[in-house]
């Protein structure tokens, strides 16, 4: 599939020299800006003995201080602020699992460019004026929804602030309004096409053609199952609130990485371990510097998503640099037994059994001082009407997978459709009693 060319996407195919160029440009500027403005950053600098002034090349950035999320928690809620308040035009906030949350702020030149990256993603998925988007991102201190809707209303694009929630009436806006484009979290919307089923809805009839699925890791293999499930195009859209928002990065239909606006964010792997700056193709923690960011910058934040900036250049034509899929952050790593395990490892071997639901849930237990891990995953309806054998042989199925894949093994639980709890965000995969 190829996408017309769109004019707002000129930028992505800036010749890599002028690329750099631009960068070290807006490095610099940001780097001034944040030293002068912005206590935390200054001391930090002092501490190593640097001033803007010893930011004389791109490679220079590693010499920087890292900035971490809890710098943001330390300084709630405006402490990182480099604009003072009248100068500030929005406040988003996450609020993420444990604490205070952390707050987000934009200067009207940041909520331009926050537009201008959410048209650049969704023009590199094929979306245009007259594309009908359903927007079923949360609206709200989540920049999900007002993200996306910036974005596909400056493109010209038609849009429905439906936010998450409300499954039947997202289903009848879907059907009723000739919706073409869908932005939800991909776990939402396989809940979106189970409830369609259930309404007598084929999403495949439908006019609905593409999708920007992201705001948590999702795999390979759900991408196949939604695209099977409902013959649209899936695309992965990456971003989170201390850097913009969503559109730090997006996939272009070769789906062959994730395009990061280089522009305006600027990638670094490193070893999440050592700190050090890993070569491009080899995986670490993904760290971004803004370079535009006027209101809040954030120099050399570590995202803990872990990812690889793909060498070489797209067969689409763009010359800004790719990551891979973000299957896990350094920090949602469950240690059962000694054993790391990712959640993502999980969904991959599940989702490769015929059967299964593209619904699971692990369920961290301790019982006499040993870690117990349970997965429990929905099965179609047929393979639970079927006679009993059917079961033990996925079961079994299963548990050899995930013992391929994870190398311990687990218990594995067979449930019914629809007995795992449903989110309209994010999904909540993994439950941890093991403290109870
Ligand atoms: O989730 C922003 C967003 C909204 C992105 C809508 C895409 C679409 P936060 O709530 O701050 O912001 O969460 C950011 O979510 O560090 C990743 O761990 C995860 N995440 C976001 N997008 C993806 C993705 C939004 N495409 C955190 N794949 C990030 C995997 C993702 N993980």
């Amino acid at each position: 599939m190829t996408a017309p060319f769109h004019p707002a996407s000129a930028p992505d195919y800036v010749p890599a020299p002028h690329l750099r160029d631009l960068q070290l440009r807006k490095l610099q500027e940001v780097v001034n800006r944040a030293w002068n403005r912005v206590q935390l950053f200054r001391q930090r600098m002092d501490e190593r003995g640097l001033t803007p002034g010893n930011i004389q090349t791109l490679a220079d950035i590693t010499t920087l201080p890292f900035t971490v999320k809890t710098d943001l928690r330390d300084t709630y809620p405006f402490g990182l602020f480099a604009s003072p308040m009248q100068e500030v035009v929005r406040l988003h906030a996450s609020s993420g699992t444990t604490g205070k949350p952390i707050v987000v702020a934009y200067t009207q030149q940041d909520l331009e460019v926050w537009t201008s990256v959410m048209v650049r993603s969704f023009a590199a998925c094929g979306v245009n004026h007259g594309d009908v988007v359903q927007n079923a991102y949360g609206y709200g201190l989540f920049t999900g929804g007002l993200g996306a809707h910036y974005g596909a209303e400056e493109m010209g694009a038609t849009v429905i602030p439906i936010s998450g929630g409300n499954s039947d009436r997202q289903i009848m806006v879907m059907r009723d309004f000739g919706v073409t484009v869908i932005c939800s979290t991909p776990s939402y919307f396989l809940h979106l096409i189970e409830r369609a089923a259930q309404l007598d809805v084929d999403i495949r009839e439908l006019p609905l053609r593409v999708g920007l699925f992201g705001a948590e890791p999702w795999t390979q293999s759900m991408r196949q199952r939604i695209e099977k499930l409902t013959a649209i195009q899936a695309f992965d859209l990456y971003g989170l609130s201390e850097i913009i928002g969503p559109g730090v990065a997006i996939e272009c239909p070769e789906k062959d990485g994730l395009h990061i606006f280089e522009d305006h964010f600027y990638p670094e792997i490193i070893d999440p371990e050592t700190g050090q700056p890993l070569p491009d193709g080899q995986e670490g923690e993904l760290v971004l510097t803004t370079l535009s960011k006027m209101a809040m910058p954030m120099i050399r934040y570590r995202t803990r998503d872990i990812t690889s900036l793909i060498p070489g250049q797209c067969a689409c034509g763009r010359t800004i640099r790719r990551m891979s899929r973000i299957g896990r952050r350094s920090d949602d790593m469950l240690i059962i037994r000694g054993v790391n395990v990712f959640p993502s490892q999980v969904e991959a071997a599940l989702l490769e059994a015929e059967g299964t639901l593209p619904h699971y849930q692990i369920i961290l237990t301790r019982m006499h001082g040993l870690d117990q891990m349970e997965v429990q995953v929905e099965v179609t309806p047929q393979v639970f009407s079927d006679k009993i054998g059917a079961l033990e042989e996925l079961n079994e199925k299963l548990n050899d997978a995930l013992e391929r894949v994870l190398g311990i093994r687990v218990r594995v639980t067979l449930v019914e459709p629809h007995t795992i709890q449903r989110s309209e965000g994010k999904a909540k995969r993994v439950i941890d009693r093991r403290s109870q």
